[in-house]
């Protein structure tokens, strides 16, 4: 019903914000403690966040401002060119939230009227293969209407930075797997088998599929936060942070707070694997299973607030 969407819309953009938020202090370490995570979930300031959510706030108000215009299609949901502009923009204006090296040198060149398709070559001539797509795309989940339409959009809202396929792979992975979040019923767990089934046919990459059977393997056989991120990998790249994500939510489905917590503790691309696991677990669990103390501190809780009633 209509609560339980909005509760589901909300959860997905506050999970992604607060696995952010959570995991930005230990990004790049090695080894994170329970302790750590705890502390800073449990503290009294403002959660500060970081590029991911930055730009996840770009896309969504982007999709809100065309979720009502007739006919609708994804080049009408996804304008490439305004969307380029829309994200070097929001780098212009906060360029201190932890941006990548790669999208850093992109956006200064769009901002300075290059065209984004070359700009975004400039760096990486085959293109960038991080995870910067795949970290703000769950919006897309929230307006796509099946499988299909929802991995053209992933795609649309990616291409724009990243170039190189498996950056478009992880991103497809990623709002596939949270679309597929939002309609499981919060009372039922996700099995691992079954619940990716959608997603390995959509990634278009025996690479991709194989990753994906790694994952389930690994969550059936319980793999901790260390196995998990020695088998699967915890970096920057795309295809080494995605699969560790949708992991974590597959190990902890039904618990938020678990699946942030063995996000984090995977060490390395902290914030930005939370951030994943987080949009998964929240669009899942909904916004009333996360932990309600952290959620108030979340700097954009307006926001987030605003956006998702808009898009649910
Ligand atoms: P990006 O496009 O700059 O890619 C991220 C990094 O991946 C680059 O800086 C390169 O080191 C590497 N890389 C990407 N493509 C290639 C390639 N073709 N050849 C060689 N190296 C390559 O930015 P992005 O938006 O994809 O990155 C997202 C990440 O940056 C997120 O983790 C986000 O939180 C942020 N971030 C990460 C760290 C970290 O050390 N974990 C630190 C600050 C910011
Ligand atoms: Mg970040
Ligand atoms: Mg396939
Ligand atoms: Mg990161």
């Amino acid at each position: 019903d209509d609560m339980s969407r909005i509760n589901k819309a909300r959860g997905l953009l506050f999970g992604l914000a607060l696995g952010d938020c959570l995991g930005a202090p230990f990004e790049g370490r090695r080894e994170v403690t329970e302790t750590d995570i705890v502390t800073t979930r449990d503290g009294t300031g403002q959660l500060r966040h970081t590029d991911d959510t930055a730009l996840t706030l770009v896309l969504a108000r982007h999709l809100a401002h065309r979720v009502g215009d007739r006919p609708r299609t994804t080049e009408s949901l996804i304008d490439v060119d305004v969307l380029a502009r829309e994200f070097a923009e929001a780098w212009r204006d906060e360029p201190w939230r932890g941006y990548g090296g790669g999208v850093t040198k992109s956006f200064e060149l769009i901002v300075s009227g290059e065209p984004w398709r070359s700009a975004i070559r400039a760096v990486f001539p085959e293109g960038s293969f991080g995870n910067g797509g795949a970290m703000r795309v769950a919006p897309v989940a929230l307006v796509g209407g099946d499988v299909r339409e929802v991995t053209e959009l992933a795609r649309r809202s990616t291409e724009v930075t990243h170039a190189h396929p498996d950056a478009l792979h992880g991103a497809v992975c990623q709002a596939v797997a949270t679309h597929l979040a939002l309609a499981l019923p919060s009372t039922e767990p996700a099995r691992p088998k079954e619940f990716v089934r959608p997603v390995r046919q959509a990634v278009s990459s025996t690479s991709w599929e194989d990753k994906i059977d790694h994952v389930v393997d690994l969550a059936e056989r319980n793999a901790d936060p260390a196995e998990a991120a020695a088998e699967l990998g915890n970096d920057v790249s795309a295809t080494a942070s995605v699969p560790l994500a949708l992991l974590a939510f597959l190990r902890h489905s039904g618990d938020p707070d678990a699946v942030l917590r063995f996000a984090i503790l995977a060490g390395g691309d902290t914030d930005t694997v939370a951030a994943m696991a987080g949009a998964l677990a929240g669009a899942h669990s909904g916004y009333a299973a996360l932990p309600t103390h952290a959620t108030a501190r979340l700097e954009a809780a307006k926001d987030l607030h605003l956006y998702a009633e808009h898009l649910a």
